[in-house]
């Protein structure tokens, strides 16, 4: 008789952060802690949960303790709810815990698919009649969000003050993006890559990004390939979705391209997000797209579907690709079932939703 596999224990560092992210990463646990406990014993997830976000930082001052990636270098992954409260300024919050994480551990590859769900209804008219998939890759270490510039208001008297907020693009980021943009898509159905540019206006950094692309496509001809303009991209994502199956895109186009298709599945609450850092070096992060919500926060009606889906990116990445699917197959149960949040036209809670999709396991 041939002995029981090992167990598996991932050790995963949960930062619900502010607002919604609380409600939603609890809602995650719980679905992956249902998958483990039904696993028998083949797997298990062992978790730290960190208290930073707004409510340290109004203690603290800090969003994140001062050896934070230190504590969190360690782990297999790591699962974020959402980062952002009225009391603090926004580019305090996202740059003292987000983007501190995403840039400190080299996450270069920010994947965000556009799923559409059974059940949910989306303001595309032509949603029913195309099956709609695609994924938004966003290069999420430099361009538009490197962090570069600077304010000056010197002997220039208030009203006059100057500020320069500097786009960084290198050859190796956008080469890298690009490459992991065409390998994801030789794994799909669709084998294209869609480029979003805006070298008409900006006539260096986005340039650069289309001759790497050009030049990084010439290693791929079975991957079909298109250049297009971020506003252009826009109006493509309504009007023709069904041309698309892997858009990369700058970190700002792509954050903004991502939070569209995500509305046109219908809600920001069903979107999921991988930060990827692709070589292992340091561990990536799995979070919902959206933000902290305010006005819904602490209500127990927030949408759990993005979190659970950003789950199910977890467990892919951690090997359990059987397991993720799993997770997967139950959201479109739950969804098809008609339990389904305010956001998208349901009166169900959180609870109630993470409920059905543990019972749909
Ligand atoms: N869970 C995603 C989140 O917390 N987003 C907050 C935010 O403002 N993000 C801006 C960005 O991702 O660029």
């Amino acid at each position: 008789m041939s002995a029981p596999p090992a167990p598996r224990t991932f050790r995963i560092a949960a930062i619900p952060a502010d607002g919604v992210g609380i409600e939603v990463v609890a809602a995650g646990r719980a679905v992956l802690d249902a998958l483990a406990a039904g696993s028998d014993g083949a797997f298990a997830f062992d978790w730290t949960e960190l208290p930073w976000g707004c409510g340290y930082y109004e203690r603290t001052g800090r969003m994140m303790d001062e050896d934070g990636l230190e504590v969190l270098r360690g782990f297999d992954a790591l699962y974020f709810g959402a980062v952002g409260w009225p009391s603090v300024p926004d580019h305090v919050s996202l740059w003292g815990l987000r983007l501190k994480i995403c840039q400190g551990f080299d996450q270069w590859a920010n994947v965000r698919p556009v799923r559409f769900h059974p059940g949910v209804e989306s303001p595309l008219r032509r949603a029913d009649e195309h099956p709609l998939d695609w994924v938004v890759v966003r290069e999420n270490s430099e361009g538009e969000y490197a962090g570069l510039g600077g304010r000056n208001l010197s002997a220039r008297g208030p009203g006059n003050e100057v500020a320069l907020q500097t786009a960084l693009f290198t050859e190796r980021g956008c080469e890298r993006i690009m490459r992991f943009a065409f390998d994801l898509a030789r794994t799909r159905a669709v084998k294209k890559v869609s480029s979003v540019t805006k070298s008409n206006a900006q006539q260096y950094g986005m340039v650069l990004w289309d001759e790497t692309f050009e030049r990084v496509a010439r290693d791929y001809p079975d991957v079909t390939t298109e250049s297009v303009l971020v506003d252009a991209m826009a109006a493509k994502f309504v009007l023709r979705p069904e041309d698309l199956s892997v858009v990369v895109a700058s970190n700002l186009n792509a954050d903004i391209l991502s939070d569209l298709g995500s509305a046109l599945a219908g809600s920001l609450g069903l979107a999921a997000s991988a930060n990827l850092n692709p070589e292992r070096r340091f561990p990536s992060m799995f979070e919902p797209v959206h933000g902290s919500a305010p006005d819904i926060a602490g209500r127990g009606v927030a949408n759990p579907i993005g979190a659970i889906s950003s789950a199910a990116m977890m467990l892919d990445h951690l090997g359990l690709p059987d397991q993720a699917a799993r997770v997967r197959a139950a959201i479109e149960a739950t969804t098809g079932a008609g339990v389904l949040t305010g956001d998208i036209g349901g009166k169900a809670t959180t609870d109630e939703v993470v409920a059905a999709v543990i019972e749909n396991l």
